[in-house]
């Protein structure tokens, strides 16, 4: 298996990229296998959080390049759309990145919604240098994240961006020491995981569909959303703990 599924506890389960001899590239089999893993945890009622990360060297260096070289464009549309799953999944997801995060590799941190980098990581879309452009969203959610100059800049270079860089244009959420990554992305998880599910689900799905939307509308969902929260156990248990002025027992329900 290039990839393994471990479950860490308290709601947290943990996705990780080990294929060394290609520096993570994305074969049909991680993306296969990261796609399995993902619907099996959006599954599982015990798992509130998730952290997608790779090895200390390397996040993933994007599509592999030797699998798709000779490949024709019916071959390429023919390929199965394993990134459906992840744009699909409804619970927080976690990028711990230490190393290269190119191509598909920084595409596939740009799925999740926080990015967790140590300071050594380079984030780059380097498809140009190779006669492609980005194809799992680089174009689009790159551009959504770090605004049209940042994005062009690398994108039409194809030269990778330093973890302080990518914090300073807003692609990262946190750099902490290259040593310190995946326990942070962890704790993190842990924390998310603590709090109340549904809403935790309820601002994913708001902010990821909101940002495409007209602002009124975008808006009339979140007051929605914010609405049906006072249907849920934990709305109701963490405002009596907080006027009784004590620890809630959230139940993710
Ligand atoms: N694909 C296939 N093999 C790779 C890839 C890759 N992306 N990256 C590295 N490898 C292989 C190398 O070919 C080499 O294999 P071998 O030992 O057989 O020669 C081995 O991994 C080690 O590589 P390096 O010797 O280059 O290792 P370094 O540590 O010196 O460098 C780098 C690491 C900087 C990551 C370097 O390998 C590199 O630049 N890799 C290519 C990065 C790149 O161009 N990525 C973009 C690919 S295109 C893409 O992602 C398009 C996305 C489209 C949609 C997504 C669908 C999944």
């Amino acid at each position: 298996m290039e990839t393994r599924l471990e479950r860490l506890g308290d709601g947290v389960a943990l996705i990780r990229i080990d294929r060394p001899e290609a520096r993570n590239a994305l074969n049909a089999a991680v993306r296969e296998q990261i796609a399995a893993h993902i619907q099996e945890l959006a599954a599982d009622e015990a798992t509130r959080c998730v952290v997608l990360t790779g090895s200390d060297k390397v996040f993933a260096a994007g599509a592999d390049i030797k699998a798709m070289a000779q490949a024709s464009p019916a071959e390429m549309m023919a390929r199965p759309d394993y990134w459906a799953v992840l744009r699909a999944f409804p619970k927080p997801l976690i990028a711990a990145v230490n190393g290269w995060a190119l191509g598909g590799g920084c595409e596939l941190a740009l799925h999740a919604d926080i990015i967790i980098a140590g300071e050594s990581a380079k984030l780059g879309q380097p498809e140009i240098k190779v006669g492609i452009i980005p194809g799992a969203g680089g174009t689009q959610r790159l551009t959504r994240a770090v605004g049209k100059y940042k994005a062009m800049k690398m994108l039409l270079t194809g030269e990778p961006v330093t973890a302080r860089e990518a914090e300073a244009m807003g692609l990262v959420s946190e750099v902490v020491p290259d040593a310190e990554v995946l326990d942070r992305a962890v704790a993190l998880a842990k924390a998310i995981a603590a709090l109340p599910a549904v809403a935790a689900r309820k601002i994913k799905e708001v902010v990821t569909l909101g940002a495409d939307m007209p602002l009124e509308a975008a808006l009339a969902l979140e007051r929605q959303a914010f609405q049906l929260m006072f249907d849920t156990h934990d709305q109701k248990e963490g405002m009596a703990a907080f006027i009784e002025k004590r620890t809630p027992k959230f139940e993710g329900r």
